[in-house]
């Protein structure tokens, strides 16, 4: 079968008998992390008090948390903590005192709804929750319906009149205890089997699932990243490195989801770089804290790439100190491109292409001549990671031709938590069938022309269909329904549900524009009173039948076609 394999290979030895706090703390990997043993550096800024928080005082805080946790709740091999909040500089202690433990984290979006929260707690097996003072109240009535003990919750900060522990306090009470947990050490090859996070996607098909990433695949994908940019910045002066030692990272992007936490989180660190933590997006607070902390690496989903180009208050902030801004997690036009080349004057424009199951799989190498790469390429395959091409006809193809896109790489997740049937969907020989349709040029740059899942993206985040069908099928006048992405300007996609109404309500609606408009409201208001809001419908459309097939899976196509035509009917 014809193989494309990433450039710069073969890649260098990848720890796997070790965890990721052991891999970023306790070890001298060749390519990186020495920044994080030869002094103190700061690890983490809290955008919004500007407190800084060194190497020794984040260590410190891990083992305080993870005796506590160990002590209070018997926290060890295997069992799954939640954390329900926005990034914060406490969040990483929680992951990396679980994994000193053995155990495992899982993130949910701070924005959830109940429902959404419940759902990640079973599925996902959580015991523990954590919770953000902003989201007490839906971490609280979800911990009740899902079963957490209430004396298994921590809050991330005191909130008055609220009896649960503290971090602060967790910690504290863990370092005037003497050491009573034991690290596990893994065996050999164990890094490729333990789980570290179950972060959640829904693959090619159906609802979320908790994919199950283990401890190598994160430290595969820095020691991968990282490789690719020493090559490049091998030849380079040091003030043309694309990543030195001192460079100050922008924390933006959520660390519930892969792109935040191996891009943002894990990779900087490696690399010996400072992260600025922002819990809550805020375009120019954003702009404000590049100014303030001289911000040199931006990594961003396309709306902020848009706001970029597009915001009257940009101007105003000196961006300067930007060297490199990386965009992923959905597409992004070649006419943004080249306008936020013009905004970040001094900057690379990358983009990266990734995935739940893969994490990152392509990025841009820089050219001494060109900053921003191929127009509409998502990067270059990185090394260590291979693509196959399988064309519509069945067969395999090489460069230039385009089929779904077939990857593996050392950094590929395990599968999903108990749902061998979707596991084998998706991965199959230690292939990733990523549901995306594009091509590779013989420069190794990925191009992707289309999604053959089913999965929307709305400013990057995962909406999966067969999640909304599933809710609108309880709305008592639904009778069938198929929800697919409509094109936005600004957040890429929006789910659009068209709707097949039960015989009687039809005949009702139908006679009266007033009652079927108010029918159409309540349907919306049924999704945006139980779902967070990046998944709400942008619009529903009447239809008196969505094809299917003779097994009764939908034809999605349909809905797509009829929303290129503009819905004329
Ligand atoms: O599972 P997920 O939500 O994962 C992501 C991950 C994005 C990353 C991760 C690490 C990086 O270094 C990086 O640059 C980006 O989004 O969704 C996976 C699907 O999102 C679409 C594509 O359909 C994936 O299967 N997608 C992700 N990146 C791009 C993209 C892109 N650059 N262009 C087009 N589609």
């Amino acid at each position: 079968i014809p193989t494309i394999y990433g450039d710069g290979g073969p890649l260098v030895h990848i720890p796997d008998d070790v965890t990721i706090p052991q891999f970023l703390f306790d070890q001298h990997h060749p390519l990186g992390g020495e920044a994080l043993h030869s002094r103190s550096p700061t690890y983490f800024v809290d955008d919004a008090t500007g407190r800084q928080i060194n190497g020794e005082e984040i260590r410190a805080r891990v083992f305080g948390l993870a005796n506590a946790l160990h002590i209070r709740w018997a926290i060890g091999n295997g069992d799954v903590v939640c954390i329900f909040g926005p990034n914060s500089v406490d969040y990483p202690t929680v992951i990396w005192a679980t994994h000193r433990l053995g155990g495992i984290f899982t993130g949910a979006n701070p924005a959830y709804t109940v429902d959404e929260l419940v759902y990640q707690i079973q599925t996902s097996k959580a015991t523990v929750l954590f919770i953000h003072p902003d989201c007490l109240k839906v971490g609280l009535e979800a911990a009740r319906k899902a079963g957490i003990r209430d004396d298994r919750i921590a809050l991330f900060d005191a909130v008055p009149g609220n009896p649960h522990v503290t971090i602060g306090e967790l910690v504290k009470e863990g370092l005037t205890q003497p050491r009573r947990y034991v690290e596990p050490q893994l065996r050999p090859g164990e890094g490729k089997t333990k789980v570290a996070l179950l972060l959640f996607s829904s693959g090619t098909t159906g609802r979320p699932k908790a994919v199950m990433i283990p401890h190598f695949a994160v430290i595969a994908n820095c020691i991968q990243m990282k490789q690719c940019t020493d090559m490049r910045d091998a030849d380079m002066p040091n003030d043309q490195k694309l990543y030195s030692v001192g460079d100050v990272g922008l924390g933006v992007l959520p660390f519930y989801h892969i792109y935040g936490f191996v891009v943002s989180l894990h990779f900087f660190l490696f690399c010996g770089m400072s992260l600025v933590i922002v819990s809550k997006f805020n375009f120019e607070n954003m702009l404000k804290s590049i100014q303030r902390y001289k911000i040199t690496h931006l990594t961003l989903v396309p709306p902020m790439v848009v706001l970029l180009c597009k915001h009257p208050a940009v101007k105003n902030y000196d961006l300067g100190s930007v060297k490199l801004m990386a965009c992923g997690a959905a597409p992004v036009s070649a006419e943004i491109t080249r306008q936020v080349a013009q905004v970040l004057k001094n900057s690379w424009i990358a983009q990266g292409y990734g995935m739940t199951e893969i994490g990152s799989i392509s990025r841009f190498f820089p050219e001494a001549d060109n900053r921003v790469g191929t127009m509409g390429s998502a990067g270059r395959l990185i090394p260590g990671a291979a693509c196959r091409i399988l064309k519509a006809d069945g067969t395999w193809g090489g460069y230039n031709e385009t089929g779904h896109l077939i990857i593996t790489a050392p950094s590929i997740a395990i599968g999903y938590l108990d749902n061998p049937e979707a596991t084998a969907e998706t991965f199959k020989d230690g292939w990733i069938y990523t549901g995306d349709e594009g091509y590779v040029n013989e420069k190794k740059e990925i191009f992707i022309l289309d999604r053959i899942k089913e999965l929307i993206k709305v400013r990057g985040f995962q909406v999966a269909p067969a999640e909304l069908e599933g809710h609108l099928l309880d709305h008592a006048d639904i009778a069938d329904v198929c929800v697919v992405g409509a094109p936005d300007d600004f957040s890429g996609e929006l789910p659009f549900a068209f709707v097949v109404l039960h015989d009687n309500v039809r005949q009702r609606v139908s006679k009266s524009p007033v009652d079927e408009e108010r029918l159409r409201q309540d349907i919306l208001k049924h999704v945006s009173d139980h779902k967070t809001q990046y998944k709400w419908l942008a619009g529903v459309e009447f239809v008196d039948a969505v094809p299917k097939n003779a097994s009764g899976k939908l034809l999605r196509r349909f809905a797509r076609d009829r929303l290129k035509e503009g819905l004329k009917d």
